[in-house]
């Protein structure tokens, strides 16, 4: 069959000849990821391509934003539909004509494997190439392990599989991933590239047959063990990593065929596993989580090209970065020099000590702070088009502060507030524009942090809450929307399990034990190491607040340790070191307090502390639901996940509560009521009347859908699950 005029090989792959070239084009927007239908697309359009005499060379290229960003990550988990990847793969590399991939936008995942089936490879200059599947609990499965190393070394390769983060086409031109980057016409560029390899009779060999940047490896396996070695050091309680290091490992240790074998049988094992399905929860929850289902279509973004940050302490230096770091010009305003020097130091200290450990170049150092200009009057916020308060968590300061940005702001800026707990109704009535105003809630670090709580209040305008989105996004946040409570839903939930952790104490663990039970579930530390670094001063200065005591902590600050910064705490800590050490003073206090207020301590297991902590974290979020808080369980998933350390392979409080299973939170929930005698603790009316479902479908067995206060609910046959109230059932 000859390929002359444009037609479609299906509805998501087309093919053109200009010439003796033959261009193979994947049209499946938003990213076109390789649903079936594009593998089946491909594999005939390259056979007919390879068939056809008039074709002396082959084009891939991509309609749309991007080149291919993957396998279609919803296919996962069904059964497979034909053809598999491996075979596009293997008949794109056995072309005996030049292939050439032509890449823009990303290139990820199977989408990059295609790419290295092809004899050469040509980007954009803004294109980026890389294999995030461990950021998905997977690995490369359709070669990557086996070609990368072959084209561009074992060591960049295994950098590129382990950290998943995509390389910039200039140093994926430098490391040999791609030939060339183009400038102009992505197409035409592809083509005269082609046409060149066919005038001058050049033809690669395949990646798979490709042995010299193996050589390095080969000689000397202990520098692979080494580096490998310290990959895994850095991925605690995942499975992917050492599964990819293995495959890594395969590709100079054994032939191409075998290394393939093994990657397969490894992908496939991570595939079926808990971990990768809870990351691949994760996925589409992010992008779920910055949409809003009553958001007008035509609510959009306004323009931000300036920013503004007031305070420039723990939170406004980290995010007057976050906007330099997205190349957004931000002035950083304080009410004394002092404040503002030292502010303006730890900004450039923390930049230095990127620079310092080779995450930024001197040059892109100076051009971010650069982005940063000080200020010491609020009359500096006159020209921007967003402004973000941070300043002391204190209602009065906050709405004087936003009296005075009415006045001073210009008439269409955004007026963002970062506080953690406080009404941002409230702060917006201390305005004449309450819907200009919208809760922005960075996480500490703020630079480093992930997350973003967008609060809409009940005045925010949709284009300003949709500016609030955009932003978090052009500035490398998660952004999260939720709705105004005290403390939001992290902080809300937090709350619960602070003072479950409190009580734990009391009972009779110490607060090593209590840490250690969350460490050894994937967190990255427990409540009291995390209080320490924060300062027991903030939950100190937010419980007089609110009225409320907490025994222990309120004493250690009444006693002046205040964590970290006084170098004691709940743990003690040695002059420059962050390490917490279990203190007797601490362990004494605490077997004082239970004894003083009569709580017979007795050992509790590592599995009932867990439990103690999750379970009413979850039932919170279950209220926080019924509330409407938060719109989706995934939300409060990717909040816990990107704001608090809940780690990425358990998919966040709401997924596990799916794994555990609803029945058994209950019933562990009305245990702890009844121990503690908190009325709080008993099961949400969600979780009851979810349960109470699950009995009702179970007796009729029959699938239906009935209505709740809180929420439309649809309940499976089997379990009951808050799947019905995620979205779309991936
Ligand atoms: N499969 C299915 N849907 C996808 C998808 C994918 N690979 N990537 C994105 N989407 C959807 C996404 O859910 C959203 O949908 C829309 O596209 C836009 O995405 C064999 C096994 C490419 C950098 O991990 O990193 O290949 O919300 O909002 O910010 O070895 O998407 O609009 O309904 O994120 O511009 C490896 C995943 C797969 C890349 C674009 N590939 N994607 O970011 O848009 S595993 C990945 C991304 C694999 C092989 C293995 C990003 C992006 P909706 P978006 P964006
Ligand atoms: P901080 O004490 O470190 O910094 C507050 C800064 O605001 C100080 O430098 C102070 O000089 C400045 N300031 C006070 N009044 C001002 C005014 N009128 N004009 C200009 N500057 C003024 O506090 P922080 O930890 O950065 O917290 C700031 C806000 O962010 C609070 O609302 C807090 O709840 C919230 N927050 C804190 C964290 C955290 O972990 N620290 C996390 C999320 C949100």
């Amino acid at each position: 069959m000859s390929i002359d005029v444009e037609d479609s090989v299906n509805d998501f792959v087309k093919q053109h000849r200009e010439g003796s070239v033959a261009f193979i084009v994947v049209d499946n927007p938003p990213v076109n990821a390789l649903r079936a239908e594009v593998r089946a697309g491909l594999l005939d359009a390259f056979s007919a391509a390879r068939d056809d005499k008039a074709v002396a060379a082959i084009v891939l290229m991509c309609a749309g934003r991007t080149f291919v960003a993957g396998a279609d990550i919803t296919e996962f988990g069904k059964p497979p539909m034909p053809p598999p990847l491996s075979e596009v793969i293997d008949t794109i590399e056995a072309m005996d004509k030049p292939t050439v991939a032509a890449v823009h936008g990303t290139a990820l995942g199977g989408g990059l494997e295609l790419a290295l089936s092809c004899r050469y490879r040509v980007a954009t200059p803004s294109a980026k190439l890389g294999l995030p599947e461990i950021k998905l609990g997977l690995m490369p499965g359709a070669g990557g392990t086996q070609r990368l190393p072959r084209l561009i070394g074992v060591e960049k390769a295994l950098g590129m599989i382990i950290s998943g983060d995509p390389v910039p086409a200039q140093s994926a031109l430098e490391s040999g991933l791609v030939d060339e980057v183009v400038e102009g016409d992505l197409g035409a560029a592809a083509a005269a590239f082609a046409r060149k390899l066919v005038a001058e009779k050049r033809m690669r060999e395949p990646v798979r047959d490709m042995t010299e940047k193996l050589a390095e490896m080969r000689s000397n396996p202990a520098k692979f063990d080494e580096l490998a070695a310290a990959h895994l050091k850095r991925s605690r309680g995942l499975a992917a990593p050492a599964a990819a290091v293995d495959a890594v490992r395969s590709s100079f240790e054994a032939s191409f065929e075998e290394g393939l074998k093994r990657e397969r049988a490894k992908f496939l094992e991570l595939l079926a596993g808990d971990q990768s399905k809870a990351q691949r929860h994760v996925f589409f929850a992010e992008r779920e989580a910055a949409k809003v289902a009553d958001l007008p279509k035509d609510a959009k973004p306004r323009q931000i090209k300036r920013a503004a940050v007031i305070g420039a302490g723990t939170m406004g230096g980290g995010i007057a970065m976050c906007f330099a770091n997205a190349g957004i010009p931000v002035k950083i305003v304080e009410m004394s020099k002092e404040a503002l020097d030292r502010g303006l130091a730890t900004i450039a200290k923390n930049y230095r000590n990127t620079a310092a450990r080779g995450g930024l170049t001197a040059e892109e150092v100076d051009r971010r702070i650069g982005l940063i200009e000080g200020e010491l009057s609020l009359e500096a916020v006159s020209d921007a088009d967003i402004v973000i308060e941070a300043v002391f968590e204190e209602m009065e300061l906050k709405k004087r502060v936003f009296a005075d940005l009415d006045r001073l702001a210009k008439n269409d800026a955004v007026l963002a507030t970062n506080t953690s707990y406080l009404d941002v109704n409230a702060i917006a009535q201390a305005t004449n524009r309450p819907g200009s105003v919208v809760g922005m809630h960075f996480f500490s670090p703020a630079n480093v942090m992930k997350l973003l709580e967008v609060v809409r209040g009940a005045a925010t305008a949709p284009d300003v809450l949709a500016t609030a989105i955009d932003v978090g996004r052009r500035i490398g946040k998660a952004p999260a929307v939720v709705g105004v409570c005290h403390g939001f839903v992290g902080n809300r939930m937090l709350r619960v399990r602070g003072i479950e952790a409190e009580r734990l104490l009391l009972e009779g663990a110490l607060p090593q034990d209590v840490d250690g039970a969350l460490t050894s579930f994937g967190f990255p530390m427990g409540p009291f190491a995390m209080g320490d670094l924060a300062g027991l001063d903030v939950g100190w200065r937010v419980r007089k607040a609110e009225g409320r005591r907490a025994e222990i902590a309120d004493r250690l600050c009444e006693m002046g340790r205040f964590g970290q910064k006084t170098g004691k705490g709940f743990y003690v800590y040695e002059a420059g070191s962050r390490t917490p050490k279990p203190d007797p003073e601490v362990e004494r206090l605490i077997v004082e307090t239970s004894a003083r207020l009569g709580v017979k301590r007795e050992a509790i297991s590592k599995e009932d502390i867990l439990e103690r902590l999750v379970y009413p974290m979850i039932n919170e979020g279950a209220r926080i639901l019924e509330e409407k808080v938060a719109q989706r369980p995934g939300d409060i998933d990717v909040i816990w996940i990107y704001g608090y350390g809940w780690p990425v392979w358990r998919g966040g409080p709401m997924y596990y509560a799916d794994q555990v299973g609803l029945a058994a939170i209950s019933a562990r929930l009305r245990e702890f009521a009844q121990k503690t005698g908190d009325k709080t603790l008993e099961p949400a009316p969600l979780l009851a009347q979810l349960l109470a479902l699950l009995s009702w479908t179970a007796a009729a067995d029959e699938p239906h859908d009935r209505q709740l206060p809180a929420v439309t609910v649809s309940a499976g046959r089997a379990s009951m699950t808050w799947s019905p109230l995620t979205t779309r059932g991936r």
